[in-house]
């Protein structure tokens, strides 16, 4: 499994330690560390995420991630806090300058409002395995890279307004239909490359996860401003 993004920006230094030897890093620094400098098990880190599936993905860190991620979640239901994620992510934007919600925590990472394009575009692709796995039988699961995904579709320009509105549009079409599933619906799986069989009712945990790790980045974001 490679979900594996950003634990030097969305974890802390204990959650990070926690989960060693996880290769930290990852939404970190692609800008600056390019594919061609990955050659170290840490660097390929930078090219892992939590929703990407590049080929280097090593079963175990993944597995590491994935259970730093569902630590996070604890015993919080997960429905709960995914409909939650928009007016948490209100609350942390409001009173906040362009220019505040524009700036990048470090060299290389990403501002505010990159993480909130970012959570609007896995969204979008959750939105597309969703209906794969409840339509399909046993559908591949495939991955992306997302930090080519923040520059190639210019993530530093988009308007926190378009974001924050894809987002929401989509966050609550996903609950719409995963609230209108039967039981068995939530054990259809489909097969990731990697992480092998991964069923509706893990990815919502997952999602969940996910949403919690980037609201803790922001509030990193937002104390350091
Ligand atoms: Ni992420």
């Amino acid at each position: 499994m490679s979900q594996f993004h950003a634990l030097s920006q969305v974890l802390t230094l204990t959650e990070v330690n926690a989960v060693k030897p996880l290769a930290a890093h990852a939404h970190a620094s692609k800008r600056k560390f390019q594919k061609n400098s990955a050659t170290n098990r840490e660097d390929r880190g930078h090219q892992m995420s939590i929703f990407t599936n590049p080929i280097s993905a090593a079963t175990d860190e993944a597995g590491a991630y994935i259970a730093a991620v569902l630590r996070l979640l604890g015993d919080k239901d997960p429905l709960m806090v995914l409909e939650g994620l928009v007016a948490e992510l209100e609350e942390h934007v409001n009173g906040l300058t362009i220019a505040e919600l524009r700036h990048a925590e470090a060299p290389g990472k990403w501002s505010i409002i990159e993480i909130i394009q970012h959570l609007a575009d896995s969204e979008l692709v959750w939105a597309y395995r969703l209906r794969m796995v409840l339509a399909e039988k046993r559908p591949q699961i495939t991955g992306y890279d997302q930090d080519r995904w923040a520059s190639q579709l210019r993530y530093r320009e988009v308007k926190l307004r378009d974001a924050m509105e894809q987002l929401r549009v989509l966050r609550s079409t996903n609950l719409r239909l995963i609230g209108s599933l039967s039981a068995s619906e939530l054990h259809r799986a489909g097969v990731h490359s990697e992480r092998g069989e991964e069923t509706v009712e893990h990815m919502i945990r997952l999602y969940a996860g996910h949403d919690l790790v980037h609201l803790k980045q922001i509030s990193r974001i937002r104390k350091s401003l």
